[in-house]
């Protein structure tokens, strides 16, 4: 069964993730196929991108498979982790990526619906980034997205309480685009993706890559890397990181001791 439904109709293209039984979480598998999708559309030219999951979803990602999580002493979101690469991959899409979120959306999952280009949730929609309920050290670019999408007092509550906020606030702070009815987001989304790919798809492939470039040109020391990669090692080598995953394994509440 795919784990995702792709389609394209004249110049735009939509996603779906299909995989209900785990809440949409984002496996290497399903990761892999939306990945895939992604290049048949940039092969065949699309020009706006719906990313979305089936209608009336509760929880539209449930984020980073956690049983897909390396156990204690290796870095849980390396560079090559699947994660970080849907979420490289929706950035450099050369074509905007519209993400139709209804239900809940967790962990990693904001990330790569940040990672979209606009924003449209239904009114029940929440945001909750949940790496400190697991014990994960986020990572540099993942931390990055988030402080180019929320204002910084509210990316910390959102990453130290680890608490869902509701689409209201996120609208409020600029971090999504519009809140429809459910009745009214599919029409209004595919409004916004006619109106897109009826204008120039080179300007705003290159206007995509330019904000993309400046959003992350922030120069860092190697010292600066170094330490805060460093500091990350002190959590995934941690007894709390292990005992996160066994945790959510073993479907109980972490104890975390702090060391
Ligand atoms: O027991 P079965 O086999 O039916 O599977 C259950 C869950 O184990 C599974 N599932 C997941 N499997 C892997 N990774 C996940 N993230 C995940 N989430 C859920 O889906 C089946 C149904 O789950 P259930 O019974 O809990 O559904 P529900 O409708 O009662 O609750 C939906 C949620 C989303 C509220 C609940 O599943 C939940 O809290 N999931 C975990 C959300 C979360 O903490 N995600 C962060 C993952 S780690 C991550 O994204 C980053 C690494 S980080 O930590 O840095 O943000």
């Amino acid at each position: 069964m795919s784990l995702v439904l792709a389609e394209t109709k004249d110049a735009i293209g939509v996603i779906v993730l299909n995989h209900p039984e785990k809440r949409n979480a984002l496996s290497e598998a399903l990761i892999g196929e939306i990945t895939a999708a992604l290049e048949d559309f940039q092969a065949r030219n699309i020009r706006a991108v719906v990313l979305r999951a089936a209608a009336g979803v509760k929880v539209w990602s449930a984020g980073h498979d956690v049983s897909e999580l390396p156990d204690r002493g290796r870095d849980p979101l390396g560079w090559s982790d699947p994660l970080r690469v849907l979420v490289r991959a929706i950035q450099e899409f050369p074509a905007p990526i519209i993400a139709l979120i209804e239900g809940g959306v967790w962990g990693g999952g904001c990330e790569v619906a940040m990672a979209c280009d606009i924003l449209v949730t239904t009114p029940d929609a929440t945001f909750a980034i949940t790496p400190a309920k697991l014990g994960v050290p986020y990572n540099l670019g993942g931390v990055l997205t988030l402080m180019n999408m929320i204002p910084l007092p509210v990316a910390k509550e959102m990453l130290f309480t680890a608490q869902p906020i509701p689409t209201s606030q996120a609208l409020n702070l600029g971090m999504i685009n519009y809140i429809k009815p459910k009745e009214e987001i599919e029409a209004f989304v595919h409004g916004l993706a006619t109106h897109i790919s009826a204008n120039s798809p080179l300007s705003i492939a290159v206007m995509k890559e330019e904000l993309r470039l400046l959003a992350s040109a922030h120069a860092i020391t190697p010292e600066l890397f170094e330490r805060i990669q460093g500091l990350r090692r002190i959590v995934y080598d941690s007894h709390d990181y292990q005992e996160g995953l066994n945790a959510f394994r073993s479907k109980r509440k972490p104890q975390f001791s702090g060391t």
